[in-house]
Formats: C-alpha cells, structure tokens, sequence
C-alpha cells in the first residue's frame, strides 16, 4: 500500500516537472523565431547602399557585404514596398553582348565581401510603384539562405 502511494506520488512528481521542461522550451522556441531580435541577426555588415535613379521604372540597388563569420552566406532574394516585383540578379557575357540574369543565390565568401554594383551582381526593383527622386532612402530587406534577413535604407543616386 505503501508502496503504491509512493508509486503514485513519483509520478505525479514526474509528469508535472515534464510538464514544466515541455512548457519552458516551448517558451523558448516561441522567443527564438522572433523577428528582429539579436540572436537573428546574421554576422553580415552592409555599406555603399544606393538605388540607382533612373527614368525607367525598373531599376538596379547595390550594397557592399561584409561577412564577418567563418561560415559562407547566400543572399536568396530581397523584398521591397517600392516595387511590384524585386530579384536578385547577375550580369553575363553572352555572345559579346551584357545580358541580366535572375540568379536563385548570391555567396558572401566566409569572412570576405560581397560587392554588388552595376554590371555585376544586383538587386532588380522592377515596377517601382512611383517614381524615385534622387536623395530619398529607399527602404529595401534582403533575405539570407538561413532565415535571417538585413533591412536597410538605400539612397537614390544619379551615378
Ligand atoms: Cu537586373
């Protein structure tokens, strides 16, 4: 009888401190999805951010990528308010003539820098929803391959 009392308590004892792990890391996994927060922050630093003005309402915006990690990053695709579609893109030779190309990732070498600026690698604004005036910060968010993403603004320039 004993016995099956203290059975019965242990348990109890059990199932509620499971109970109480299973709440906790729940908590934590609520917590760690959080946009925004440090820990999501990918070791990336941006600089040189610009959009290029342009009359046409499909445009190029540029930044240099500074991985500061020992693991390489790739840049998936980038989000904007101020187009209707936003890509990332390429340029290639092709026949002796500069073609553009949607590209599915850029690498940012481990601890290296990723420079993207005209003829080479880019962001496409395509159909900007109004028209840029040159000084005005475009707000523009990149996507990483790991869940993160930069957002940062990019000035509109003539050059
Ligand atoms: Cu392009």
């Amino acid at each position: 009888m004993l016995f099956k009392l203290l059975t019965s308590i242990f348990l109890i004892l059990l199932t509620s401190s499971l109970a109480i792990a299973e709440s906790k890391s729940a908590a934590k996994s609520t917590s760690s999805v959080e946009a925004g927060s440090p820990a999501q922050m990918p070791p990336v630093t941006l600089s040189n951010t610009w959009v290029r003005l342009l009359p046409t309402p499909t445009t190029g915006a540029f930044a240099e990528f500074k991985n500061t990690s020992n693991q390489p990053l790739y840049i998936i695709g980038a989000q904007s308010e101020i187009a209707k579609k936003v890509e990332i893109h390429n340029h290639i030779h092709e026949g002796g003539v500069m073609k553009m190309r949607e590209v599915k990732e850029i690498e940012i070498p481990a601890n290296g820098l990723l420079q993207m600026k005209p003829g080479s690698y880019h962001i496409m604004l395509i159909n900007t929803v109004r028209q840029l005036k040159e000084g005005e910060k475009v707000s523009i968010k990149v996507l990483l391959k790991d869940g993160s993403s930069l957002t940062s603004d990019f000035e509109v320039k003539k050059q």
